[in-house]
C-alpha cells in the first residue's frame, strides 16, 4: 500500500524489549533428523483447518476466525489517524474490527472521530507472526464502492535495509473501489517503487471479488515472489543481478528477512481516493474467511543436492560479482563465497560484494550454494577478481 508505519515501528521500538519473542516461523529446530543441518520436520499448526498442501507445504501459522473476537495473540489493532503515509481519510480503531460467523470483519464507517470523517480498521501480525520464505493465504470477500482501498500485504519486521522503501513491502492483494472486480499485486524497493514509477502494479481480473470470498496468496521463496489468485498466478518479482549490475541486491530485492501480515480497509488516499469517495456507500465491510501461513517441510521432502553455481561475473558495482542462481528440488537457501580457497561468508542471494581485501591484488572467487537442510552443491569454477580500493 505504499509508505505508512513509522509511528507504529516507532512505537513498537519504544514498547519491545530486546529481540523478537514471537514465535518466527522459519527458525530452524533442532533434531536428530537424518538431513545436514539437523532441520525438524515440520508439525502441522494445531490451529489450521487445512493442516498441509500439495508439494510440501504443512501449516506454521493460521487465524481461521473462529469465536466472537479478533485474537490478540495473533493480532495487534492499529488505531491511529494517521493517513498510513498516503494521505488517507479513515481513523483506525478497534470498534471497527469485529470476528463472527467464522470470518474476520472490518468495517469502515462515514462518522467523524478525532478530526477525521470516516472510521475503519487495520491489524497486523508484528511481533507476533513474521514469516521469511512460505505461503501466505487469506480468503477475502471484498468492499466495494468509490474511495475504499483494501488490503493484504507484508512490511518487513526490522529495517535492515533502511526505512521505506528500502527495506521493501509486498502487497499480495489490494483492491480500489472505483476500479472493481480486479485485484493487484506489487512490490516496492528502493529502485523499484511508486515514488519512482518503476513499481508497477499488476491488476488480475476477478469477477466477483465483492460478491464473493476469493483466495489470494503469495508463494515467496529466495529471490523470487509469486502472487496468486484463485490459484491463478497474476504477478511474479525475482531478482535478477545481471540486470541489475549497478546496485546491490537488496536495492533490487529485500526480501530475504522476516515479513509480517497487515490487513487494513482504507478509506481515501493517494490510489484509494484518487476518484474521491462516495459518501453513500457506508458502512462496507471487508471479509476475511482466515489467514494461513504454510512452509516447506523440506526436512521430509528434500533428497538432492543444489546445481553448481555458474557464469561467475563482476558486476559494475564495486568489488561485486554476481552468478547463475543455482537450482535445487526444494530451493537454495544461501550461497558460501570462498576466496583463494577459504571461506569468506554467506550471502542469501546470487551477488556478493567484497570488502577488506587487498587493492590492486587479484583474487580467485568461487561460490558453492547450499540448499534449507544443509546441502551443498559443488565449488564454481573460479573467477579472477582484482579487488580495488
Ligand atoms: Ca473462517
Ligand atoms: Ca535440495
Amino acid at each position: 500500500m505504499k509508505k505508512r508505519l513509522f509511528a507504529l515501528i516507532a512505537l513498537m521500538a519504544l514498547t519491545s524489549c530486546g529481540g523478537s519473542s514471537s514465535p518466527s516461523i522459519s527458525s530452524s529446530e533442532s533434531s536428530s533428523s537424518g538431513v545436514p543441518n539437523g532441520l525438524a520436520p515440520l508439525v502441522p499448526y494445531e490451529g489450521c483447518e487445512v493442516p498441509t498442501l500439495d508439494g510440501g507445504w504443512v501449516a506454521r501459522w493460521a487465524d481461521e476466525f473462529g469465536g466472537t473476537e479478533l485474537d490478540d495473540t495473533k493480532w495487534n489493532i492499529e488505531v491511529n489517524g494517521d493517513g498510513g503515509g498516503n494521505q488517507e481519510l479513515q481513523y483506525y480503531r478497534s470498534e471497527n474490527i469485529a470476528v463472527a460467523d467464522g470470518s474476520l470483519a472490518i468495517t469502515a464507517k462515514k462518522e467523524a472521530y478525532l478530526g477525521k470523517q470516516y472510521t475503519s480498521g487495520r491489524i497486523n501480525t508484528k511481533y507476533r507472526m513474521e514469516v521469511r520464505y512460505g505461503r501466505v493465504q487469506a480468503r477475502m470477500k471484498l468492499p466495494g464502492g468509490r474511495g475504499t482501498w483494501a488490503a493484504f500485504w507484508m512490511m518487513p519486521l526490522f529495517n535492515a535495509y533502511g526505512t521505506w522503501p528500502k527495506s521493501g513491502e509486498i502487497d499480495i492483494m489490494e483492491y480500489v473501489g472505483y476500479n472493481p472486480n480486479g485485484v493487484y499485486g506489487n512490490r516496492h524497493t528502493e529502485i523499484f517503487n511508486s515514488n519512482l514509477g518503476t513499481a508497477n502494479a499488476i491488476r488480475k481480473s476477478v469477477d466477483t471479488a465483492e460478491e464473493d470470498f476469493h483466495l489470494y496468496e503469495m508463494i515467496w521463496s529466495p529471490g523470487l515472489i509469486t502472487l496468486y489468485a484463485d490459484g491463478a498466478q497474476f504477478y511474479q518479482a525475482g531478482y535478477t543481478p545481471q540486470l541489475n549490475p549497478t546496485v546491490k541486491y537488496n536495492a533490487a530485492f529485500p526480501f530475504d528477512q522476516e515479513f509480517f501480515v497487515i490487513l487494513n480497509l482504507a478509506i481515501g488516499g493517494t490510489w484509494g481516493g484518487s476518484q474521491g469517495v462516495d459518501d453513500t456507500i457506508f458502512p462496507c465491510t471487508m471479509l476475511v474467511d482466515y489467514v494461513r501461513v504454510y512452509g516447506l517441510d523440506y526436512a521430509t521432502m528434500d533428497q538432492d543436492d543444489p546445481s553448481v553455481p555458474t557464469t561467475l561475473a563482476k558486476a559494475t558495482l564495486k568489488n561485486t560479482f554476481h552468478w547463475m542462481k543455482s537450482t535445487d528440488d526444494y530451493g537454495v537457501e544461501q550461497y558460501a563465497v570462498y576466496v583463494d580457497g577459504t571461506f569468506l561468508k554467506y550471502v542469501n542471494l546470487n551477488q556478493c560484494t567484497l570488502t577488506g581485501l587487498v587493492a590492486n591484488q587479484v583474487y580467485s572467487v568461487q561460490v558453492k550454494a547450499v540448499d534449507f537442510v544443509g546441502r551443498e552443491s559443488a565449488l564454481s569454477d573460479p573467477l579472477s577478481f582484482t579487488y580495488v580500493s
